[in-house]
């Protein structure tokens, strides 16, 4: 049987062909896929929360987030496909201007996925301009920016700011996340939502539409 502890653990330990390996014999068994994801964004997770309490460092937490994309790489396409014949919300999902962290915005991206979203990834280092016409010329109904750097939080305001500028800011919502991000940040600026992690990210996306 699937050992989910067991995709938990190798992506904790930072054990990439664990992970591809223990993924793969998952899938093949028959476990749901989306269990098979929430073990994986598990072990991402605890890595987080212990690196945030300094008993770990970056390198471990980049040798874990290896093993955790080796393991997605694996899920991902099911998931996408078990969602393919049906009428999927759009979200925009990204990283702000001036930023390069992508970690935590792909654990959000991999958990909006397992929602049943049809996610566009803009990547990292994303001006407003780009992220307000791509919402315009896709449709979106949802917009998740990350940031993790102080000196970067302030380009969300651009983007709630440029999507009132622009006339639509009425017709999207605006999520924002990342380690120096708050709910009372989220308010000043005028924010949708606030979330502290991914998977709370997902679940409040999708109480959004509907
Ligand atoms: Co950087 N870095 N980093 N870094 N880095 C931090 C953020 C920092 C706090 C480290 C520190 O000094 N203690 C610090 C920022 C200080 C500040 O702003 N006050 C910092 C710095 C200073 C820098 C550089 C400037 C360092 C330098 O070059 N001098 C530089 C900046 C580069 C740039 O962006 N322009 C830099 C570079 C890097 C690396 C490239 C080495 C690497 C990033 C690799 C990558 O992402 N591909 C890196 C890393 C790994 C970190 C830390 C150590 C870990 C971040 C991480 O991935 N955490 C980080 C320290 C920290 O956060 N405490 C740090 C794990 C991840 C799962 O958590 O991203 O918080 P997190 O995501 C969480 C939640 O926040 C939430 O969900 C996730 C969990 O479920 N969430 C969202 C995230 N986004 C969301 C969006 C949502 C909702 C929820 O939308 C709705």
């Amino acid at each position: 049987m699937a050992n989910l502890a067991e995709i938990t653990k190798s992506v904790e330990t930072g054990n990439a062909n664990g992970a591809a390996a223990l993924t793969t014999a998952a899938v093949e068994e028959g476990a749901d896929v989306n269990e098979v994801l929430s073990a994986l964004l598990s072990g991402m997770e605890s890595v987080g929360e212990r690196f945030s309490k300094n008993e770990i460092y970056i390198p471990q937490v980049l040798i874990s987030a290896r093993a955790l994309n080796r393991g997605l790489d694996i899920v991902k396409p099911l998931i996408e496909a078990s969602g393919a014949d049906k009428e999927q919300a759009r979200a925009i999902i990204c990283t702000v201007e001036g930023d390069l962290h992508d970690i935590g915005k792909n654990l959000v991206k991999m958990m909006f996925i397992g929602a049943g979203f049809n996610v566009i990834d803009l990547g990292v280092d994303v001006p407003a301009a780009k992220i307000v016409e791509t919402a315009i010329s896709e449709n979106v109904q949802v917009i998740a920016l990350s940031a993790l750097l102080t000196t970067t939080m302030g380009k969300m305001k651009n983007v709630i700011d440029l999507l009132s500028e622009k006339g639509v800011r009425g017709s999207v919502k605006v999520m924002v996340g990342g380690a120096p991000i708050t709910q009372a940040f989220a308010d000043e600026i005028g924010a949708d939502a606030y979330s502290a992690d991914a998977a709370t990210a997902a679940r409040v996306a999708k109480a959004f539409v509907g």
